[in-house]
């Protein structure tokens, strides 16, 4: 049976959203949840070959790395915010973590995520195509330590003229963060990497979520046996399909992925006859309301 959509935005914070690009959620994480996402990660590098202790190190389909990953895929404390966007056909965009140690050289320079020659901002100025949940493990008080920088308000823009460089940019801010916090954003937002001058090692995870019809960012099949040790909202959220059109149209099998939060059904209220089956159905979203209201 269909479980309901855990908790997503509040209007407060979906506003905050639409402004900046960016939400912070302070104390998300209890100390020994940080604890646990962070031996996950131990235990991934602890066999890497390719690790090296003083380079940014990342891995991408981490999900299928380990159990205490594959758990985000629909985890209750972040899943909602996705599937208030992306509704029914949500699906996971990449699975990624990295570690940015003292002293590392690789950082990203100025971009937004996702499609460049022809950005999802082109088709979707106002609703993001993409949104990228961050679980922070780490404290990083300070600038210098390796941070996120984003700047606010830019998720609207094509065109930003330090694109390609790591050039301070005024209005940017450089995300200092306590480890537990996790942040939402619109994937459309310019973000760059600071340089790490600092003794922490920086760590932390990225889940970003998009509709189905998007393509995934780090595979095409999941692997069938780890599939089959997900639960099922799991396995749809994959949405690992041999035939490429099951992205725009998922099997009946999958619908509903979630039960309304509100109303708890399947389906909305008077908008078809009663003979249209569920997986034909449109299902509003909760940002598809909030654009109207
Ligand atoms: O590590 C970060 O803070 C950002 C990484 C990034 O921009 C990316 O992977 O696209
Ligand atoms: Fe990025």
């Amino acid at each position: 049976m269909a479980v309901t959509a855990p908790p997503g935005f509040t209007p407060e914070l979906w506003e905050i959203f639409e402004r900046d690009g960016i939400i912070f959620l302070e104390d998300a994480l209890a100390p020994e949840e940080i604890t646990h996402y962070t031996e996950a990660l131990d235990r991934i590098t602890a066999v890497d070959s390719k690790f090296d202790p003083n380079e940014t190190f990342g891995r991408e389909n981490v999900v299928e790395l380990d159990a205490a990953l594959a758990e985000l895929i629909d985890h209750p404390r972040h899943v909602g915010y996705a599937y208030d966007l992306f509704g029914e056909q949500l699906k996971l965009h990449i699975s990624q973590f990295f570690i940015r140690p003292p002293g590392m050289t690789k950082r990203n320079l100025w971009h937004p995520d996702g499609a460049r020659a022809v950005p999802y901002g082109v088709f979707s100025p106002r609703l993001p195509m993409q949104i990228k949940i961050g679980y922070w493990l780490t404290d990083l008080p300070e600038t210098s330590m390796g941070n996120l920088v984003v700047l606010p308000g830019s998720h609207r823009h094509q065109y930003v003229d330090e694109y390609d460089t790591h050039e301070l940019i005024p209005g940017e801010l450089i995300v200092k963060v306590k480890a537990g916090t996790i942040t939402i954003m619109n994937s459309s937002i310019w973000h760059r990497v600071e340089p790490n001058t600092s003794s922490t090692i920086r760590k932390n995870i990225f889940f970003a979520y998009c509709p189905a019809w998007i393509t995934a960012a780090d595979r095409i099949l999941s692997d069938p046996t780890w599939l089959q040790s997900l639960t099922r909202e799991q396995r749809i959220i994959m949405r690992s399909y041999e035939h490429g059109y099951s992205h725009a149209k998922p099997p009946a099998s999958e619908f509903p992925l979630f039960l309304d939060r509100d109303t708890g059904t399947a389906t909305d209220d008077g908008v078809y006859r009663e003979d249209v089956q569920l997986h034909r159905r449109k299902r509003r979203t909760k940002a598809e309301e909030w654009i109207e209201a």
